[in-house]
């Protein structure tokens, strides 16, 4: 290795953390079997049954630390007015002051992982190199699923190529002692006192999202929180979105649909690349491509079975790490609201006895997975896989499609007037909070094209930045909003969702390719029933006027939420969107 600042660094922090021994990370088989059996041997992991689930793992992590730690989330840049009203802000000399203390010696009797990766195809365009120094065996083997690690990472370094340096360590698991710090002027992460996933695989949430919307403002591209997918029409056409969602709306079952029943005819075929980053930059022909710079998927587990994701129950048969999941007697693994029949007994997440209908001293009833459990899979292992994955090319996006979680409102779909009117719809994205979140049932949270806890700087810079990138293009994407979850009077949802959602996809390509006319409303263009192919769909057309009904007195609610939401970015705001707004209320008005 003849990387000079590579080599410094490692040692700097080596002398800080104080580990046993360094081990560097190859990316080789060999490597990977010693880690796990010694991942095995020293408790870390447990290996499942290697018949039913082969090169499968079990981890538990810690009571307190099973979930992304918004609030110990910090993006230290020197002004706080960078990292803009919606982050938490911390001075890089104080946020490494402080995580230096906790750093300090914590790696004692450890050994030190140094693990090079790339986000995206090693040398690609789009590419961006990490190293990951961590002194948990578990985070190098979710690194070897979701990204790209090894020796062909550090011969594209070469003596001086350019790296985000990664410092991780559990030290005590100490939900006390726990940062999750970003220094975007560093091109530096430190994430210390955490195992759980979304904190400590840096390469995921920290780098490709929270740094690389930093970078790509920098270099003029994309680095957003959505999946990206092809729907293969009979004749061959791919066309590829790319959608936003908020975290628990569903983007890892979009990603991977299974066509209906009703439309099985049309011969569709869905193929996926991505379920939950996208980078994208706008290539020589004016069009915006896409990569997924991940090569694993980190799904959550309840829920998922046959009839909610079967390519997900598919792609999670072998060489997958579960997560806080139930283990069962025979080795394998279950969750609320997996395949089959609840088991009689098995180990929980907690390490615990388990039994159905087991109640904790409140009377709660006790879980056999947490409810945010996870499993960390390969895409390759996934049945609808993008043959496409590999090609530093990317994929040309045609339809850009942000959502929420609306009982009313925002209408099964609708398509932006424009690019400009697009961004306002994605920066005045909203869901509602369910029963797994903290806060009041049904509350609205504004989420900003689903990256309010990922974006790495002022989020006012952050719209500036999608309305420049809207006029440096020659076709951009047309912008669309779905809500798959709206609702009828009594709370029951209009819309089945899941496969189905593919009728509504087949209308947005339509629309890209300018086949069907739009019917024009004050929030944008809604389909003509006609041009929404029903087949096999028990749905009247009433339910479709409840659907796609834009009621004016909520509509005049939402505005005053997104005035007040826009307030808090004061002069920074960009012109524009308060022209959308403007014109938004205009249109409502007449
Ligand atoms: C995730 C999230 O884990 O968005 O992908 O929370
Ligand atoms: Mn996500």
């Amino acid at each position: 290795m003849q990387h000079k600042k590579l080599k410094d660094w490692v040692n700097k922090m080596a002398q800080m953390c104080e580990p046993e021994k360094i081990v560097w990370i190859d990316g080789s088989d060999i490597q990977k079997k010693q880690l796990e059996q010694e991942a095995m041997s020293g408790g870390e992991v447990i290996q499942l049954n290697q018949e039913k689930l082969p090169g499968c793992f079990l981890h538990r992590t810690a009571k307190d630390d099973v979930a992304r730690t918004e609030h110990l989330t910090f993006i230290c840049t020197r002004k706080k007015h960078d990292a803009g009203p919606t982050n938490n802000w911390m001075s890089p000399r104080l946020a490494y002051k402080k995580a230096a203390t906790i750093f300090k010696g914590a790696m004692k009797g450890r050994t030190m992982y140094v693990i090079p990766f790339s986000m995206g195809p090693v040398g690609s365009t789009f590419a961006k190199v990490g190293v990951e120094i961590t002194d948990s065996i578990y985070v190098v083997l979710n690194m070897l699923i979701m990204t790209r690690v090894g020796e062909a990472v550090l011969r594209h370094l070469g003596k001086d190529g350019e790296f985000t340096k990664c410092l991780h360590s559990k030290a005590e698991l100490d939900i006390n002692k726990r940062l999750i710090l970003h220094f975007p002027e560093d091109n530096t992460i430190w994430s210390v006192g955490s195992g759980y996933g979304g904190n400590v695989l840096l390469g995921k949430k920290c780098l490709s999202l929270r740094i690389a919307s930093f970078i790509a403002r920098k270099e003029r591209w994309l680095a957003e929180h959505m999946l990206i997918m092809g729907i293969e029409d009979p004749n061959g056409r791919i066309g590829y979105i790319a959608a936003a969602f908020p975290s628990a709306c569903g983007k890892t079952n979009l990603a991977m649909l299974v066509p209906p029943e009703g439309l099985k005819v049309k011969n569709y075929r869905i193929w996926t690349v991505g379920d939950d980053i996208a980078w994208m930059r706008i290539d020589s022909d004016g069009s915006l491509w896409a990569i997924n710079p991940e090569t694993g998927f980190f799904g959550v587990a309840p829920g998922t079975n046959s009839k909610t994701n079967p390519n997900m129950v598919a792609t999670i048969k072998k060489n997958t790490i579960y997560t806080n999941v139930l283990l069962k007697p025979d080795g394998t693994v279950w969750w609320e609201g997996a395949d089959g029949d609840v088991p009689a007994e098995g180990i929980d997440w907690q390490g615990r006895p388990w039994k159905p209908g087991m109640a904790d001293a409140n009377g709660v009833p006790v879980k056999a997975a947490h409810a945010n459990s996870r499993f960390t899979a390969p895409v390759v292992n996934c049945p609808s896989a993008s043959y496409r994955l590999e090609q530093h090319h990317g994929v040309p996006i045609s339809a850009i499609i942000f959502g929420g979680r609306r009982q009313h409102l925002a209408p099964l779909v609708y398509e932006s007037f424009n690019w400009q009117h697009g961004v306002f719809v994605g920066a005045t994205m909203a869901s509602e909070l369910t029963a797994a979140q903290v806060g009041k049932l049904g509350q609205v949270r504004r989420d900003p094209m689903a990256m309010l806890p990922f974006c790495g700087y002022n989020m006012a810079d952050y719209f500036r930045h999608w309305l420049t990138m809207g006029k440096s293009m020659v076709n951009p994407p047309k912008i669309f909003h779905v809500n798959w979850f709206r609702c009828d009077e009594n709370g029951k949802f209009l819309w089945p969702g899941f496969g189905e959602n593919l009728r509504v996809l087949e209308w947005i390509l339509q629309r890209c390719a300018g086949r069907v006319r739009a019917k024009e409303t004050p929030i944008g263009y809604v389909p003509f029933y006609s041009d929404l192919d029903m087949t096999g769909l028990n749905l009247g057309e009433a339910a479709l006027d409840e659907l796609f009904a834009i009621e004016k007195k909520g509509w005049l609610e939402e505005l005053k939420g997104i005035k007040a939401f826009f307030n808090q970015f004061k002069k920074d705001l960009p012109e524009e969107l308060w022209q959308e707004y403007e014109a938004l209320c205009a249109r409502f008005k007449t």
